[in-house]
């Protein structure tokens, strides 16, 4: 149990109730949460509720008192999660890894945040200045990434549209020498911007001045002004609005004016039609696009309202319609978006990256990789974007049962105690359903995207309905017709291991397809604009060289996925389960039928009953016996007994919990959180009468 904390805190670990139940669990989470204890352990598990206030719970003091100690040594919190993990590496030379997930408010991104400064803080005590430029560059890159990533959203004023896993190198000493970051599916729709290029350049012009400093005469270029308080309204030729403005106000003190501006370009670049002949409405938006693209207005004019299709050995130019014009411009917009993002991804890497490490002379460089994922969404509507976020979540609950039961498993073998068989739901099943090939609900939507002539988003909902018709996890109208709350021809039901989580396919086919016209790939490619350029490398092809159908977006998503998965199996993990306790972002605000749903699509109600399942507390008998051989005379002052291990057996022996206790090689195992109230209960009791004792022998009483 953690030290330094009293009961009236609530139990420390949810390992120690009394009894694993919903209202127990609920009820002591709210207690701590309402003293001001948001952290609680699972075992190793780090459970956080998100506290709305500024807590004085990440200054330097904190840290000291952190780090070196064990998990149990001190109040629960992401420092001692950090620091295990930490040790783990440098001590056993282990890859680790920290997983962060909870749903959108939650406090993942802060999380990670206080962890990264964490491990800022403990590491490089000889300030090596080139192991300070990399830290640096590590927790700076963050709010590169948070300024072109994050958008304000009803649920977060500072949401992050990206899952991000940033893996961190260290060298044989245990000093950072550099990093990587891998994004995860950019939520484009957050741009709901219908002129995008504006607000690229925007971007283009706030990395150049973040990473090289930018002359004002590029801004004049751009069509862009310093003082961001200048868009309230600005004219490009069209009505450009700024509805929101967020000052970013993160940490980055070189860049004070950094500022995330969302545009929404209100009625920017329409088509219409004359006779059968769509048209641009707005041609003065076409030079502007021109010059910020920097590549020829007829090639802009074209891109946008025709596309080249070979038919045969021909090829001609097809008009759009004024629909395809539109849906062509947005996507132009979301996929400039994305690769923009990806691109500075790429060139934060390229800073941050490993450099003049040779393993060979300096050992092996070790990882700590710390994951920031969106948790699970159900909303009122779910689409495309919830399906991914949930199969990612699915994913990594597959991962956490297999690592937390193969991590126990492990250490009972180490330990040379009999494993005992537990029972768990297994959601393979689930992962199965979704990402299985021929079967699987991906393959199902490709399958459908490839189809030749109409594809809807109801040819889709048929072919699952064909498929997987006998799925116990999958369900529509027309499998269950009684079930008023599926709507025909639109809606499925999956079986999350979270719980159920209705789908609409509308845009299923369009967000999986995900197709920015080839036309507007060769446009960029030929831009004079080399980072442009580089950007859209298929631009290259031409159009009878185009064969090959671009790989959709589920396909991609699944891939990273997988790979994801790959990487944190073969690292030692350490998560961190985020609670938002209410949707008005108010510190006081318990809403307890809130944060119950997120305890059981957490799944941590099973975490406790595995982890218990086992052995609620385990420690080495050194630290084991610092802590009680008080309450026993075999023990206190010191013992001499032949080894720790004998003498914390005859202590057990003496207290009469030996039946309850199992001895490992290095460790002691308890099986009931009662046996260890009783050991705290005795330990406080000593103590107490010690220190009388003491006071008596002060004053001379004795
Ligand atoms: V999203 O999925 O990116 O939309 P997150 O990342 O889970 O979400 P975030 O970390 O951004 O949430 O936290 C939301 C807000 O809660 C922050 O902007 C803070 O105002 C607040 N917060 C979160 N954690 C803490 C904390 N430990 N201390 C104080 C916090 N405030
Ligand atoms: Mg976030």
């Amino acid at each position: 149990m953690a030290e330094h904390e009293s009961l009236e805190f609530g139990k420390a670990d949810f390992v120690l109730l009394d009894n694993v139940s919903m209202e127990e669990f609920m009820a002591n989470l709210k207690l701590r949460f309402e003293k001001g204890r948001i952290y609680t352990y699972i075992g190793e598990v780090v459970v956080s509720v998100n506290p709305y206030r500024a807590m004085n719970i990440y200054g330097r003091d904190t840290v000291e008192q952190y780090k070196g100690r064990e998990l149990y040594e001190r109040p629960p919190h992401l420092f001692a999660i950090a620091d295990a993990a930490y040790k783990a590496m440098k001590r056993r030379n282990k890859d680790t890894c920290i997983v962060i997930s909870g749903e959108s408010g939650a406090g993942k991104t802060e999380a990670s945040k206080y962890i990264m400064q964490y491990i800022a803080a403990i590491t490089n005590p000889n300030q090596r200045a080139e192991v300070e430029r990399v830290k640096n560059m590590l927790l700076k890159s963050n709010c590169v990434l948070e300024a072109f990533g994050n958008a304000k959203t009803n649920r977060n004023d500072n949401s992050s549209r990206f899952g991000k896993y940033m893996d961190i190198n260290f060298d044989f000493k245990g000093d950072p020498i550099g990093g990587h970051i891998s994004n995860y599916l950019l939520e484009k729709k957050c741009v709901n911007l219908d002129f995008i290029c504006f607000f690229f350049l925007f971007f283009l012009y706030l990395l150049t001045q973040l990473l090289r400093g930018a002359p004002d005469s590029l801004l004049r270029s751009l069509h862009i002004q310093k003082d961001p308080a200048a868009y309230n309204y600005i004219k490009v030729g069209g009505h450009i609005k700024v509805v929101h403005s967020v000052k970013n106000t993160q940490t980055y003190s070189e860049s004070s004016h950094l500022t995330s501006v969302k545009l929404s370009l209100q009625g920017n670049l329409t088509f219409g039609v004359d006779g059968d002949v769509t048209l641009i409405e707005n041609t003065k938006l076409v030079s502007v696009l021109r010059e910020l693209l920097s590549t020829k207005e007829e090639n802009v004019e074209k891109a946008l309202l025709y596309r080249t299709v070979a038919t045969g050995r021909d090829v001609i130019e097809k008009q759009h319609t004024e629909q395809e014009a539109s849906y062509g411009r947005d996507a132009l917009a979301k996929a400039m978006y994305e690769r923009l993002f990806c691109w500075i991804v790429g060139r934060i890497n390229d800073i941050i990256e490993v450099k003049n490490y040779d393993a060979r002379v300096h050992g092996k460089n070790t990882v700590i990789g710390v994951l920031d994922i969106y948790g699970f969404e159900i909303f009122q509507n779910n689409s495309f974007e919830q399906f991914c976020i949930n199969y990612c979540n699915e994913k990594l609950q597959q991962l956490f049962i297999q690592l937390v039961l193969k991590q126990e498993q492990e250490e009972y073998q180490r330990e040379g105690i009999p494993w005992k068989h537990i029972d768990y739901f297994n959601n393979q099943i689930i992962v199965d359903l979704v990402e299985q090939q021929h079967k699987g609900i991906f393959s199902v939507l490709d399958e459908a995207c490839m189809n030749v002539g109409k594809v809807t988003d109801e040819v889709f909902l048929q072919g699952l309905n064909g498929k997987l018709a006998k799925h116990a996890h999958y369900t529509s109208r027309k499998l269950s017709p009684t079930d008023k709350n599926l709507e025909f021809d639109r809606d499925f039901r999956i079986r999350h291991y979270a719980g159920d989580v209705v789908y609409s396919v509308v845009g299923f086919i369009d967000k999986n397809k995900d197709t920015l016209f080839q036309d507007f790939k060769r446009l960029l490619y030929n831009s004079s604009n080399t980072v442009l350029k580089a950007m859209w490398p298929e631009g290259k092809l031409s159009i009878t060289e185009v064969t090959k159908r671009p790989l959709t977006a589920a396909t991609l998503f699944k891939n990273s996925m997988i790979s994801l998965v790959e990487n944190l199996a073969c690292k030692e993990p350490y998560y961190v389960r985020c609670i938002k306790p209410n949707d008005v972002k108010s510190p006081l605000l318990f809403e307890i039928e809130r944060c119950r749903h997120q305890v059981e699509y957490l799944g941590l109600l099973e975490n406790v009953r595995v982890r218990r399942a086992g052995f609620a507390y385990r420690q080495t008998y050194p630290r084991f016996l610092q802590r009680y051989k008080m309450i026993s005379e075999f023990t206190w002052p010191n013992h001499d007994l032949p080894s720790d291990r004998e003498a914390v057996k005859k202590l057990m022996q003496g207290c009469g919990f030996d039946h309850d206790a199992a001895y490992g090689k290095t460790k002691v195992f308890i099986r009931t959180p009662r046996t260890l109230f009783s050991l705290e209960e005795q330990r406080a009791e000593m103590v107490q009468r010690i220190v009388l004792f003491l006071q008596k022998v002060w004053r001379g009483t004795i």
